[in-house]
């Protein structure tokens, strides 16, 4: 049952699934992508031509899974061991879909809006974008604190695929754009998850390319490592 996964350890949208192995214990294949060096983007292109990562071949059908919601989705139906990260009860479920769509799209986008656009060539920087990013994430991180005052994980009790997206997506919005003392929730959140083995993992395993990271701050996992506040 040999899973292919096609990723990059820097890149955040591979951590979400990469939790999702590490949490139940899924053997697969890791093919590192390198979208700076043509022959490895020609080669991810052939299997899926959006080249975004990351992207599963299940080696049983062969056909790539992509997009990381759907993936996740695949992989609780494929390997329904424990723990299970999306609830059988509808009315969870749709909870759990929420905060994965929420975490997506308010944190992760805005944050790599704003670290992408440091990768434009001169002149072709979006100002304004950035800017409305930087407000996009601050509005997350009011929405995220007063949720998380009453919540252990995204959705609730149980750890799930909505913290696989949160996890990633909120470790560099908060490089980006520090998640202030006025959030406490919020930052009591990410320390959690930085502190739960699957993710801390993720991040010792990403250190070594921290240095390609492009913006000026640098990415610190001295809590994963136990280590810091
Ligand atoms: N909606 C996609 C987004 C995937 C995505 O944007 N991946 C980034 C890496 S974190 C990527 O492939 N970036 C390369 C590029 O845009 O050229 C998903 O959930 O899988």
């Amino acid at each position: 049952m040999a899973l292919k996964f096609y990723f990059h350890p820097l890149a955040s949208f591979c951590h979400k699934v990469l939790i999702s192995f590490y949490e139940k214990n899924i053997a697969f294949e890791p093919v590192i992508v390198d979208l700076g060096n043509p022959e490895s983007a020609a080669a991810f292109r052939k299997v899926w031509p959006m080249a975004k990562m990351p992207v599963l071949v299940d080696e049983e059908n062969g056909r790539p899974v992509a997009e990381t919601t759907i993936v996740l989705d695949y992989l609780e139906q494929r390997f329904p061991q424990e723990p299970a990260l999306l609830p059988a009860d509808p009315e969870q479920a749709l909870q759990v879909r929420f905060w994965d769509r929420f975490y997506d799209f308010y944190v992760e986008l805005p944050m790599q809006k704003i670290v992408t656009d440091r990768l434009r060539p001169e002149g072709a920087n979006d100002m304004f974008g950035v800017e409305q990013a930087y407000g996009q994430l601050r509005e997350a991180y009011g929405v995220i604190d007063g949720e998380m005052a009453s919540k252990e994980w995204a959705a609730g009790d149980a750890f799930s695929i909505a913290d696989c997206a949160a996890a990633p997506a909120l470790f560099y919005a908060n490089t980006v754009e520090p998640i202030g003392d006025d959030h406490g929730h919020a930052k009591d959140y990410l320390k959690r998850l930085m502190l739960r083995p699957s993710f801390s993992r993720v991040l010792v395993e990403a250190e070594p390319y921290f240095k390609f990271f492009p913006m000026p701050q640098r990415p610190d996992i001295s809590v994963a490592k136990g280590m810091g506040r």
